[in-house]
């Protein structure tokens, strides 16, 4: 059963890649100042997906037509770590991603995804939206990727076919599907469960097939992906409160005027308060619609256990100075410090 998962993976990934690119290369040829292709794992409707198609909106009022977006949601182009390959190499213009799949290229980008780290999302919000945020957006520009903006992602709590998830133990030997990142396996290693990293696409049925017992997600993406029709416990630990990022492909923006860059940058900040709204709204509807199909949902009591296990993984990850200067500060704005 792995293997040929793992030869559907080559197959469908090759063809994802070809697809892409083709993607680009005929819009390029249908018209000289092309628009901007964006992808995202998400289907139409999704905040993300929105917000993106809100600042093309802008774009296009603001250049008169000139700067427009056509996106290609739904992962239609692959998962996130293949778009993002295709937009390093410029065959996408723009890319929403998680920061998970950025952790294994740019070290800084595991800092807001460290577990427990923010308290709240509006913690989330006051750190990444001054100057920590700025330093780490920037620091995908020698990888080729040029940080637009940070968006709202909720938080992440388990979920799994088997149990509610109380305490740490309760996660003993559960195969719990993660993102591409190896802070996500550490965390879910140092719970004692197995980590299957894995990409978001191919969750549902792997919950289905039995190939995993679990995964973890916020409530619009347990929601979108089926995923509460084949995992009906939900456990709030609430262990990551890390933001999407709105990436765009350097070899494009250099090729963009002055002038375009800040309506491309302001367009994208301005984008960031419409997506807000919309996600609240759909963390109400998703909840809702979960809890209504008797999804088993269970606040946990004792969330500084589940921190204390996973405090490991801030040893590994957080390393150099700059990591645990970026660290002390976020801690600094913890309401109530
Ligand atoms: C979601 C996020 C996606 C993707 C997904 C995952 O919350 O919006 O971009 O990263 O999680 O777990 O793969």
């Amino acid at each position: 059963m792995r293997r040929d998962v793992s030869q559907f993976n080559i197959t469908r990934r090759q063809s994802m890649l070809a697809l892409a690119a083709t993607a680009g290369v005929a819009a390029c040829g249908a018209r000289s100042g092309r628009d901007l292709l964006g992808a995202d794992s998400h289907p139409d409707g999704y905040p993300t997906v929105e917000a993106v198609r809100e600042m093309g909106r802008l774009l296009d009022e603001r250049s008169g037509g000139r700067l427009r977006i056509k996106m290609y949601a739904g992962g239609q182009l692959g998962s996130e770590r293949d778009t993002l390959e295709i937009t390093t190499f410029g065959g996408l213009d723009l890319n929403r991603v998680n920061l998970a799949p950025l952790n294994s290229i740019e070290p800084l980008t595991t800092i807001p995804a460290l577990p427990f780290l923010f308290s709240s999302t509006a913690h989330m919000r006051m750190a990444l939206d001054g100057p920590v945020g700025d330093r780490i957006l920037a620091s995908l520009e020698p990888h080729d990727l040029i940080g637009l903006c940070f968006y709202d992602s909720g938080e992440r709590s388990f979920y799994n076919t088997r149990k509610p998830i109380l305490t740490p133990d309760d996660m003993a030997g559960l195969k719990i599907r993660v993102p591409n990142s190896d802070l996500y396996v550490a965390m879910i290693r140092a719970l004692g469960a197995d980590a299957t990293p894995m990409p978001l696409g191919e969750v549902y049925q792997a919950l289905v097939q039995g190939v995993i017992d679990g995964a973890e997600n916020n409530w619009p993406s347990f929601e979108s992906g089926r995923h509460f029709e084949a995992a009906p416990f939900y456990s709030l630990t609430r262990h990551i409160i890390a933001p999407e990022v709105l990436v765009m492909s350097a070899s494009r923006w250099r090729k963009l005027s002055d002038e375009d860059k800040t309506l491309v940058r302001q367009a994208a900040r301005d984008s960031v308060p419409y997506m807000r709204g919309l996600w609240d709204a759909r963390v109400a509807a998703s909840r809702e619609k979960i809890l209504a199909s008797g999804v088993a949902v269970n606040e946990v009591q004792d969330l500084g256990a589940f921190q204390q296990q996973m405090r490991p993984v801030w040893d590994r990850f957080v390393r150099t100075d700059l990591q645990k200067e970026l660290v002390a500060e976020i801690e600094a704005m913890r309401p109530g410090t």
